[in-house]
């Protein structure tokens, strides 16, 4: 396929997907969508990519939902606002939380609406210090989506989400990363070697192990302390089964960097 609205990159394990409607702020349409969903399917091919980077161009990293597309601006009786939900961002969102690698967003500027919620939905979120949160739905008069009332009571409890969702004001980058919303935010000028030092580490790290950290951490949200328990149990009994397991150890012991493979 060819990409109009995407930019797609994928070198040495590490896949780099980029909004690419700068003049639009990254705004979501249909076709972008379209482009997405056939870029995840090619990382999601075993083998394909060890990390995932999704980025915006130009100054934004998004401003979520294109409301100049016809299912926004068009209003009939039959408007469905959940349609693009259902049909678009709600298996994006699925698809990334199931990636068995790590998945960073990284926050170039200002990400809003659906654009932030995407934003949160990074297993690891870093932004430059210029970038900012807003929770922008309020102003249209549309609730937090795509994920957005998932992700913002359990990063920041229930006052903050309150603040960000009622008030629909933009939460600086800085703020962000006070506040536990996002990992991490950085200079500007030093941002796109930090994003880049970040996915070549997880590209030449122990991926399996990565995946399954992924899967402890988000089921912990909805387990109680013996439940977790249990799965840390399962899921290490993988982890010290890879080869990259091995691996490491044998170059602790060797006092050498470890060489992983990714299995
Ligand atoms: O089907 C459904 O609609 C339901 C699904 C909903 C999911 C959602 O994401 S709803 C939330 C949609 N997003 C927003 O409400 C945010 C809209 N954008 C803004 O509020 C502002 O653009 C920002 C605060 C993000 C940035 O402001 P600023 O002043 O830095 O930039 P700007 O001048 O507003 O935007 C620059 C251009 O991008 C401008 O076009 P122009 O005037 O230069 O021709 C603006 O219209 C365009 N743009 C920005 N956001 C969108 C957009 N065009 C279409 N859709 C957008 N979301």
């Amino acid at each position: 396929m060819q990409y109009q609205t995407i930019l797609w990159d994928i070198t040495d394990g590490v896949a780099t997907l980029t909004l690419n409607r700068p003049e639009r702020l990254n705004a979501f349409t249909t076709q972008m969508h379209r482009e997405i969903r056939d870029a995840i399917d090619q990382v999601e091919r075993p083998g394909a990519a060890r990390v995932l980077v999704l980025t915006g161009a130009g100054r934004a990293f998004s401003a979520g939902q294109d409301l100049e597309e016809a299912s926004s601006s068009g209003r009939t009786a039959d408007f469905d606002a959940a349609s693009t939900l259902e049909e678009n961002y709600n298996p994006l969102l699925k698809r990334l939380r199931a990636l068995p690698f790590p998945v960073i967003t990284a926050v170039n500027g200002i990400a809003a609406g659906a654009g932030a919620s995407l934003a949160l939905a990074g297993d690891l979120v870093i932004a430059t210090r210029s970038a900012s949160f807003l929770q922008a739905f309020a102003r249209i008069g549309l609730i937090p989506d795509a994920g957005g009332t998932y992700f913002l009571p359990r990063l920041v409890g229930m006052a903050r989400s309150m603040g960000m969702a009622l008030c629909a004001e933009p939460v600086p980058a800085e703020t962000a990363a006070q506040w536990g919303l996002i990992w991490k935010c950085v200079d500007d000028d030093r941002f796109r070697d930090e994003v880049a030092k970040l996915a070549g580490g997880f590209a030449k790290g122990p991926t399996r192990a990565y995946d399954l950290i992924k899967q402890a951490l988000y089921a912990s949200s909805d387990n109680d302390f013996d439940a977790q328990l249990a799965i840390e149990a399962a899921l290490q009994r993988q982890a010290g089964q890879t080869e990259d397991f091995a691996e490491g150890v044998k170059a602790f012991l060797e006092k050498r960097p470890p060489r992983y493979q990714g299995a």
